[in-house]
């Protein structure tokens, strides 16, 4: 059996700079003849694609929870494509993955509900802001849908300030492309994270998506080939699935 080829999955808040890094990523490795292909979340063409397109782009309203399962039923219609290219060799780079599914889904809040607690010492109370209320949709249950996917050997997570990914270019145009839910949606990932590490589903891997374009591409370089060489034993090994 040929080796099989590595999955890579690029995170991080709106705006981190993951697009621009998976182009230059797939452009390096098929220079580098290594066998590979470039996915991405939401696939926006497909059918169920078409559906969130324009729930993100603020023309269709859909239940919270419903959405939440559309984005994850996005990447089921491609999850056997996905190992079949694995197993077939080729190196897999995705845009995004289930992790984005659950740090946008359990950082909503409800902007009518009750706030947690905005009380300060003084007793005066201050204006309530997405961080004090209440998650709309358990961690838990946002994590459900996805169990069982084909898991990133490698995720690397392009971390950003969310004031900074603000200044940037084409911000703002979207559902969720605000300061108040990306903070939440930047915890939620720190969250995440340890998760992925505990479970050991693959490593997770913070990067500078605040360094210059060319630093970051090296920084993407290097932990590529390291995962192409199959870790510390060399051995990729058979596909894993998410949270097993
Ligand atoms: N997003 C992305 C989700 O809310 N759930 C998901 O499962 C995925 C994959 O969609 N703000 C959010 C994150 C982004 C938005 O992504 C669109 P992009 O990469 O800007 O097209
Ligand atoms: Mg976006």
């Amino acid at each position: 059996m040929s080796k099989r080829g590595a999955f890579v999955v690029i995170e991080g808040l709106d705006r981190s700079g993951k697009s621009t890094q998976a182009a230059t990523l797939i452009k390096r490795l098929q220079e580098s003849n290594v066998p590979s292909k470039l996915i991405k979340f939401p696939d926006r063409t497909t059918p169920i694609g078409k559906l969130i397109d324009s729930y993100l782009r603020s023309e269709t309203e859909l239940d919270d929870h419903a959405i939440h399962l559309l984005f994850s039923a996005n990447r089921w219609e491609v999850a056997s494509s996905i190992v079949k290219d694995l197993e077939n060799g080729t190196t897999v780079i995705c845009d995004r993955y289930a992790f984005s599914g659950i740090a946008f889904s359990a950082s909503k809040v409800d902007p009518s509900s009750k706030p947690v607690d905005t009380s300060t010492s003084d007793g005066s109370s201050v204006a309530p802001t997405h961080s004090t209320r209440p998650p709309l949709l358990p961690y838990s249950w946002c994590r459900a849908p996805d169990v069982s996917l084909p898991a990133p050997d490698l995720t690397l997570f392009l971390d950003i300030l969310p004031h900074i990914a603000s200044q940037r270019a084409g911000y703002g145009g979207e559902r969720y492309e605000n300061q108040e839910h990306q903070e939440r949606v930047r915890e939620l990932f720190s969250r995440i994270a340890e998760e992925v590490e505990a479970e050991g589903v693959g490593r997770w891997v913070v990067l500078d998506g605040g360094l210059e374009l060319k630093e970051v591409e090296e920084a993407i370089w290097r932990e590529v080939k390291e995962a192409l060489r199959g870790g510390d034993d060399g051995e990729l090994g058979s596909v894993k699935r998410l949270w097993d």
